[in-house]
């Protein structure tokens, strides 16, 4: 209750004028906006306030602290749950460098330009805008994916740094999820796996108010929840009333006490509690409420009913004497145990800085290999396995797994004490996803934002099955690793269910993805390079199944230029070219091949080899021109893809070599004479686009 004259409350009574700020906050933020979901902060603001207050190891003034618990909000359309808790706890903001200001994250002018143009409070949460925004939701499912790839980040992380009387990794990873989150196959397969490896500090508030957007959500959900994530190996508990805090309470506390299983807790709510609509309709769900609803909202809060954006006297006090004093008591005390950690163990807590703040450690590039020179050659998935494992050794923190195609995709560690991450053994560092490609996605982010350099492999075909995860971690500007195998039609037998063919075009159109096909083993080496050091980008990394020639590089130009994307491999005698042939992959020694042929010819070509347009893209204009000098417009792309796209490389005169259908299946020889993927064709179609006939 609010009278006007502020009569300041306690106990149960400040508590729930906590929670009525939460929800009138995002009422309010809500309404100002004219768009946003007001319903399930307003049905889940005593979850957050209870987790917030009570349980969550937290400290406002350095969201930055590596062992601090991690809170997800995976229903990210409540954004303003999560904004409100942020304004309220006086969360920090951090800067670019990473260094905690004196400014709040979320300030209240942030809540009253919720959803605006370069507000810290859009629609949804993004890590990348907003300190305290663990990362970024909307997409449903996407939260409790990642909130997998935390925990097991969590748990790594403790079975490698944590000594006996030196616990420095103990956080615990809670997720609140809708009935959305748990539709989603995503949620599904993440759950499979977090009780498969019995990740105990890994907590899902599910948000059971049995409504989704369409209606009931019995319309279309009607499993039993409990009984499917029991049978995942979840401890699961039930809250009937969300209003309920000791309830909560005990629930939160039952969590901490389960150490052989993540848990599960169900909240019944009601969406957009005190709302007068109820579950009724969707008023209060996806759109805010009238005016007078408003008013009758605030009426039955206690609230003064023309009051907007209220925080009433004792409400930030009670979180500084809540969240605040707790988290700050225990990062003091954590900060104690860390400078006895580095005393006793100086090597390992000298890793602590780097992997959290992404830095490479001194060496993290030594032993790479150079290949030499070979017609028969290797694949570049063995190539890059072998590159991988080197990179591992020397960066400690690298680590990741497959969708259950690790020996196909080559991504397994092998060194010596690389070892296996599984149920009760979590100090490994080859991770097995199973066949769960989405999970896999969604947890190589929730590993990456947790500081560990974390990878993902599959068949590139099947990246389809995780892209929302790749669009995710682009979104967030995390270096997120994915490794794909079996590139292209190059599979051969396999056929087109196995084939990529619009996969390249499609991921190229995603910004801030770095895409990497590299064309021999020297260009693999290259290419990890790069990855290794990306920062605020992730990578694809598409590699073939079959051997490709390793080119020689005393007669061609070093592969060191896949850094800049694209580079002049060979060149017309004088550097003035009649045609350019680009390449990427495996059809790069094609066009070398036919280069070799048209020179004996006597046609002055070059070859440009292009393993990854967008950091081609980054270089200056001077460098863009030198390998592709705008005179020379008899130009031929020759890629084992669908062609969309290349125009822009190749221009209005260039021809294109590439699938304009899906592949077939058969050995490969005869698909590549089939699709045109010989040395012939390439000569005859360089050949036209010097004559100049239109393109094909
Ligand atoms: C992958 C995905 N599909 C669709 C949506 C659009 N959407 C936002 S909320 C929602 C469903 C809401 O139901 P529920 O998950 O139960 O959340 P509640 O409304 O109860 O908070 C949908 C379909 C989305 N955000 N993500
Ligand atoms: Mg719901």
């Amino acid at each position: 209750m609010v009278a006007s004259e502020q009569v300041l409350v306690t106990g149960r009574e400040l508590d729930t004028l906590c929670i009525n700020t939460i929800r009138t906050l995002a009422i309010d933020a809500v309404q100002q906006a004219n768009s946003g979901h007001p319903g399930a902060p307003m049905g889940l603001a005593p979850v957050a306030y209870c987790l917030w207050q009570q349980f969550l190891r937290y400290d406002p003034a350095d969201p930055t602290w590596i062992n601090r618990d991690r809170f997800v909000l995976s229903n990210g359309h409540a954004s303003m749950l999560l904004y409100a808790m942020l304004h309220l706890a006086e969360v920090r903001q951090v800067d670019e460098r990473v260094q905690v200001t004196k400014e709040l994250a979320v300030p209240m002018e942030e809540i009253k330009r919720f959803r605006q143009l370069g507000s810290r409070t859009p629609g949804h949460p993004e890590s990348h805008l907003t300190s305290g925004v663990e990362t970024t939701t909307g997409p449903l499912g996407q939260g409790v994916g990642n909130s997998l790839g935390m925990a097991i980040a969590g748990k790594w992380q403790a079975a490698n740094f944590n000594r006996p009387g030196l616990e420095v990794f103990n956080y615990n990873v809670y997720a609140l999820c809708s009935d959305g989150d748990l539709m989603e196959g995503v949620g599904g397969e993440a759950a499979s796996l977090a009780g498969h490896l019995k990740l105990s500090n890994l907590c899902w508030i599910y948000d059971h108010n049995s409504v989704t957007l369409d209606g009931p959500a019995e319309w279309s959900f009607s499993e039993d929840v409990a009984t499917r994530f029991v049978g995942y190996g979840w401890n699961v508990t039930r809250v009937v009333d969300a209003n309920d805090l000791e309830m909560l309470a005990r629930a939160f506390e039952t969590f901490r006490k389960t150490t052989d299983r993540p848990t599960l807790i169900i909240v019944d709510s009601h969406i957009g509690y005190g709302s007068p609509h109820k579950q009724d309709s969707n008023a209060a769900h996806g759109e805010p409420l009238c005016e007078e609803e408003v008013r009758l909202v605030k009426k039955f809060y206690g609230w003064p009913e023309d009051a907007k954006f209220l925080v009433p006297d004792g409400v930030r006090e009670n979180f500084r004497d809540g969240v605040g004093k707790r988290g700050r008591e225990l990062h003091a005390q954590w900060a104690r145990l860390f400078t006895e950690y580095s005393q006793k163990y100086p090597a390992l807590a000298e890793r602590v800085y780097p992997m959290q703040h992404r830095e490479l450690p001194a060496g993290w590039d030594r032993n790479l290999p150079t290949f030499p020179a070979d017609s028969t050659g290797v694949a570049t998935r063995e190539s890059s396995g072998k590159v991988l494992n080197l990179l591992a050794q020397n960066i400690p923190w690298l680590m990741g797994g497959s969708a259950d195609l690790a020996t196909s995709n080559k991504t397994t560690l092998k060194f010596e004490g690389a070892g296996e991450f599984q149920a009760g053994s979590y100090a490994g560092r080859n991770l097995h996803f199973g066949v769960r490609e989405h999970a896999m996605g969604a947890s190589v982010n929730g590993l990456t934002v947790s500081g560990v350099r974390a990878f993902g492999a599959t068949f590139f075909n099947f990246s389809d099955y995780m892209r929302p995860s790749i669009r995710l971690s682009a979104l967030m500007e995390i270096p997120s690793i994915f490794v794909f195998t079996h590139d292209s039609i190059g599979v051969g037998e396999d056929g087109p269910t196995h084939q990529p063919v619009e996969q390249l075009a499609s991921l190229r159109a995603m910004p801030n993805l770095i895409v990497l096909r590299p064309g021999d083993a020297n260009e693999v080496v290259e290419a990890w390079k790069v990855i290794a050091q990306l920062r605020h980008s992730p990578a694809a990394l598409v590699l073939t199944r079959q051997a490709l020639p390793t080119l020689d590089r005393s007669k061609y130009a070093p592969a060191s230029g896949v850094a800049k994307g694209a580079y002049v491999l060979a060149d017309a005698s004088g550097g003035k070219p009649d045609v350019i042939l680009l390449a990427t992959g495996s059809e790069l020694s094609l066009c070398v091949d036919a280069y070799e042929k048209l020179k004996a010819d006597g046609v002055k070509a070059r070859v440009v080899s292009m393993p990854s347009w967008e950091l081609f893209e980054q270089q200056d204009a001077a460098y863009r021109e030198s390998v592709l000098p705008a005179s020379v417009t008899a130009r031929v792309s020759v890629e084992m893809a669908a062609t969309l796209g290349w125009d822009r490389y190749v221009g209005p005169k260039g021809r294109k070599i590439g699938l304009r259908r899906f592949g077939a299946s058969a050995p490969l020889k005869d698909l590549l004479k089939f699709f045109g993927f010989t040395v012939d064709n390439v000569v005859a179609e360089a050949r036209a686009a010097m004559s100049g006939s239109k393109s094909s």
